[in-house]
């Protein structure tokens, strides 16, 4: 089913057909979708309430995929879900292929798609935060918590962020889960955080889903606003599998963020993407030595100087430092031994949907 969809895609990015998206009231019902029709040139039929929309030519429509995410970020699920669909052949009037148009079938339904429970859990916010707290190496008291997104089948099964990020990645949806967990995490953070005007709310970004840093900056606002928390106390966590092509607008995206009183920190440092080159570019106020170098240094004294040459070059900035993975008292003893400020592992407290004190 899904080869086949994946060809009718193909075929229609050649550009020898056209799609056209029929509504019963699309005048009344869609004014959005018609005034951006409108802005880019698509042809509306109003007596058939037809729309044709050009795929395989100009952004955001390069495949009828991308034209259904794009039609998620602007209308609501019941209002896409009443969306029918047909090709019909390009170069030929609409009227002379009335006979495409009684065959249309739900839009939703020729889209390709094969991302598990993760349209489910965004449409119904079927997201939780989970808190694991981070504490003062010097008297072990809480000093923030970072957000752990977890999301949650219709059966009541926990799903894994990597999954949902996997998922969402395929479906062109990373702006919609990262702006739903953030908006997610900063309500239950104002619920149910204790002292919430003395802690620090980590939360996980994913800076590839960032285009428009204001459209995302006002939602954030918005929401840390509405949960009672001061953007002083938010800590945007810069998180990456993949690399970052375009550091200049990250650092321009962040920048936006740091402006309003938020706050960077770079999760991972020493593996992966988060290289010293990263640490340099984005000079982030946080910098979360990885796991691997922590627990490293339990057997590899390279790996404990890295994790003090790290500590030295963060405080030569006045910058925070903190040991990632610290699941026993030595990996503890080590961290506060080398000045590390702020500790986060299993031994000092694993995620739990109840934040602990
Ligand atoms: O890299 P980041 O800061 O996003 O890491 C958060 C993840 O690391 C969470 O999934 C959390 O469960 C996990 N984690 C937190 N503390 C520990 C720890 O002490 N040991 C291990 N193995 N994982 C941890
Ligand atoms: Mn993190």
């Amino acid at each position: 089913m899904i080869t086949k969809r994946h060809e009718e895609d193909c075929e229609c990015t050649s550009g020898r057909r056209r799609l056209v998206v029929l509504a019963k009231n699309m005048t009344i019902d869609y004014p959005e979708l018609l005034l951006f029709a409108r802005r880019v040139g698509w042809s509306f039929d109003e007596e058939l309430d037809a729309l044709e929309v050009p795929i395989g030519e100009e952004k955001p429509t390069t495949s009828l995929s991308e034209f259904v995410n794009f039609l998620r970020g602007v209308l609501d699920h019941s209002r896409l879900s009443a969306l029918r669909a047909t090709w019909i052949e390009r170069g030929k009037d609409i009227r002379s292929q009335l006979a495409h148009l009684i065959h249309a079938t739900s839009l939703i339904d020729m889209a390709p798609h094969d991302s598990g429970p993760l349209l489910d859990i965004l449409y119904r916010s079927r997201i939780e935060t989970w808190f694991q707290p981070i504490r003062r190496a010097d008297d072990e008291t809480v000093w923030g918590y970072e957000c752990l997104l977890r999301g949650r089948t219709e059966e009541g099964e926990l799903v894994a962020p990597l999954d949902l990020i996997g998922w969402a990645r395929r479906e062109n949806l990373v702006f919609m889960l990262d702006r739903l967990s953030r908006e997610t995490h900063l309500r239950n953070a104002g619920r149910l955080i204790p002292n919430l005007a003395s802690a620090h709310i980590l939360i996980n970004y994913l800076p590839s889903s960032i285009y428009r840093p204001e459209f995302c900056l006002r939602s954030t606002s918005a929401a840390a606003k509405a949960a009672g928390i001061s953007p002083e106390n938010i800590i945007f966590e810069v998180v990456e599998t993949e690399s970052i092509t375009d550091m200049e607008h990250l650092n321009g995206v962040l920048n936006h963020y740091r402006r309003s009183g938020y706050k960077i920190a770079l999760d991972d440092v020493g593996s992966g993407f988060s290289s010293l080159v990263v640490l340099g570019d984005l000079d982030p106020d946080i910098v979360k030595i990885d796991i691997r170098l922590v627990q490293g240094a339990r057997q590899s004294a390279m790996h404990a100087d890295i994790c003090r040459s790290l500590v030295k070059l963060g405080h030569g900035r006045d910058r925070l430092v903190l040991a990632e993975g610290i699941e026993t008292e030595a990996d503890k003893q080590f961290a506060t031994d080398i000045g590390v400020d702020l500790l986060q592992g299993y031994f000092l407290g694993r995620p739990t949907p109840e934040p602990v004190k």
